[in-house]
């Protein structure tokens, strides 16, 4: 298989299709399958490079999903998707279980938010499928993580544990070309946490592996903008541009729209001689 980098050159551009009732940004917008897939749809059209499918909110104080719903809200659209779109669909979730599922329902790539930590039998199963894998950095887990995270050099951390993630990632198996790594911003970090790893997100690309960023409507932009969930896909636009400045790969995005424009207009910018 085509490395990452080579399959979606940077900056590439992930849509959140998130089917749950909770999540932070849009739970229970799209927790009917056909209003799913109509806005995964929708994210394909507007310039997609690929569509993530979660039915597991891992917004900070969430409680797990059982098994059996995650599965009843993903399955679906992931199938509906499948058959309606060539955009590759990332399935969300920490579940070894859901993730092979997901994949025979045509998911082609797993998004674990716990770097194959939650579940042992993660890695086997992209392994076996050959689909490549996102590691993110998480402190803690969702219930707790925004208790009171600390850090004696969140950059220094962050790095060196997505390095031996991905290391471990190696080890079971699963094809280096295909590993991407993802900081994590809000999974355990306040807000200096956040723009320490985004001011340095150089020091991350440096690992090696490809970097993915979700940052799109995070609490941290609405501090520092004042603004409601609604209101921040100008701000999330602001953090995608500095990223992939920085050295970003893919942009995990609510709204693929505005990122693709804003790509769009600083490629011409830094296109000229
Ligand atoms: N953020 C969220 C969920 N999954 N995956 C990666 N790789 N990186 C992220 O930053 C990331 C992620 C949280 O955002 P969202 O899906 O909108 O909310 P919720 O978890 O409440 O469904």
């Amino acid at each position: 298989m085509l490395p990452l980098r080579e399959r979606f050159p940077a900056p590439a551009v992930m849509g959140v299709v998130n089917v749950t009732p909770d999540s932070f940004s849009d739970g229970g917008t799209f927790l009917d399958p056909a209003a799913a897939i109509a806005h995964g749809l929708k994210l394909a059209a507007e310039g997609a490079d690929v569509l993530d499918v979660g039915g597991e909110s891992t917004r900070p104080g969430s409680d797990p999903v059982p098994l059996e719903v995650e599965l009843e809200r993903v399955l679906p659209v992931i199938d509906g998707l499948a058959r309606q779109t060539e955009v590759p669909i990332s399935i969300d979730t920490v579940k070894a279980e859901v993730a092979e599922q997901a994949i025979r329902a045509g998911a082609a790539l797993v998004n674990d938010v716990t770097a194959l930590r939650h579940d042992p039998a993660m890695a086997e199963v992209v392994a076996a499928a050959g689909v490549p894998v996102c590691l993110m950095h998480m402190l803690g887990e969702p219930k707790t993580m925004q208790d009171a995270p600390q850090y004696d050099d969140v950059v220094a951390e962050v790095s060196a544990f997505l390095t031996e993630r991905a290391a471990f990632a190696r080890s079971s198996g699963i094809d280096p070309g295909q590993i991407c790594v993802d900081p994590g911003i809000g999974f355990g970090k306040t807000i200096d946490h956040n723009l320490a790893l985004l001011r340095h997100l150089d020091r991350i690309a440096a690992i090696g592996p490809p970097v993915l960023v979700g940052a799109s409507r995070k609490s941290f932009l609405g501090v520092l903008t004042g603004q409601p969930l609604e209101g921040r896909d100008v701000a999330t636009v602001a953090v995608n541009l500095a990223a992939v400045r920085r050295g970003a790969w893919m942009l995990r995005v609510h709204a693929v729209r505005p990122t693709r424009d804003a790509l769009a207009v600083s490629a011409a910018i830094e296109a000229v001689a």
